[in-house]
């Protein structure tokens, strides 16, 4: 009898010390932004530094955590995702109040999202969304509409060339939701509204500058290259890139060659305010407030929508003049 009255009291001991415990970690986890005193420390788990959006996008990260006295842990992946995943275990461990995601590419997210779930941190996906079978692993996507982005570049093109013409892609970072998606948005704008306009050549050059002249370059030397009337970029470097190219080959950008791409970074608009590049899609990269405005609601408790939607817009050489003194990136 003694023996069961012992077990049972140290049971109850270990359910309370237990509970305390969790109560403990919980309230470690509110920190500030719930009324609580500790500081808020917030894992990033950023892509790397491929593009000049992207340094834009981490910029904005910092600036708004410094404002908010938010403490934020950036580990760059350097375009690898077991980088990622590495960094994520890492936060993990260190506890973190939360988790933000820039995911490289779209698959292989489960074991650690479950892993972060199991642990109590909610993770936030910024910019690049995920494919996992339980959306419960993050709480909320905030990022554009890539297909969205792709219909506006094939739009624009249509008109520009009344709807015929031959067209070269440089697609991102291969198995990255942007690159799929601008890729499914304009590819399928073509295929079902404009028959005469066709992709004739299609390569990834990784969202980077360097990579998009590498591949322009052996374009331009193709058959096909040489009847190009267009190049679309799945973001301003690599059109920059191709710029590059386009001008060593001895043709004009801009002209010869029609040129449209998807951020809308400062260095692109000098290219149209130049004439050398003719429209690029607003991919808005300051995700700082809007992060940190929900991840403030996830840690009150409050419910957020799955997906946020970060509004884009076109501009071309018509606008570029008037709007590149107001650019924020
Ligand atoms: C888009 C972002 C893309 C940008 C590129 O949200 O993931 O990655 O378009 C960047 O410039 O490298």
């Amino acid at each position: 009898m003694a023996r069961s009255v012992g077990l049972c009291a140290a049971a109850v001991l270990a359910a309370a010390l237990s509970l305390a415990g969790c109560q403990k970690a919980d309230e470690a986890r509110t920190g500030a932004e719930a009324g609580g005193k500790k500081q808020l420390v917030v894992g990033f788990a950023q892509t790397g530094a491929e593009s000049s959006w992207r340094t834009a996008e981490t910029n904005s990260m910092r600036k708004e955590a410094e404002a908010r006295g938010i403490k934020l842990l950036i580990a760059f992946g350097q375009g690898q995702q077991a980088n990622q995943i590495k960094a994520i275990r890492s936060f993990i461990t260190q506890k973190v109040d939360a988790i933000v995601l820039a995911p490289i590419v779209e698959t292989g997210w489960e074991p650690v999202l479950t892993e972060a779930k199991q642990a109590g941190v909610p993770v936030i996906l910024v910019d690049r969304g995920v494919k996992v079978s339980d959306n419960s692993l993050y709480v909320t996507l905030i990022a554009s509409d890539f297909v969205a982005e792709g219909e506006m570049a094939a739009e624009w093109l249509a008109k520009k060339l009344g709807g015929k013409g031959t067209i070269a892609e440089l697609e991102g970072t291969t198995g990255a939701a942007p690159a799929i998606d601008r890729k499914k948005g304009f590819d399928e704008t073509l295929a079902k509204k404009y028959p005469d306009m066709k992709v004739v050549l299609s390569q990834s050059a990784d969202f980077e500058t360097g990579k998009g002249k590498e591949v322009m370059e052996a374009f331009l030397k193709s058959d096909k290259g040489r009847q190009l009337q267009a190049v679309y970029a799945h973001n301003d470097d690599m059109a920059l890139g191709a710029i590059q190219a386009i001008q060593e080959a001895g043709m004009k950008p801009g002209q010869d060659i029609l040129v449209v791409s998807i951020d809308g970074v400062k260095p692109a608009f000098e290219a149209m305010v130049k004439g050398t590049l003719n429209a690029t899609v607003e991919c808005n990269p300051l995700f700082g407030p809007i992060t940190f405005d929900t991840l403030r609601k996830v840690l009150a408790g409050e419910a957020v929508p799955k997906y946020i939607k970060n509004e884009d817009q076109l501009f071309d050489q018509s606008t570029a003049a008037q709007v590149i003194g107001s650019r924020e990136y």
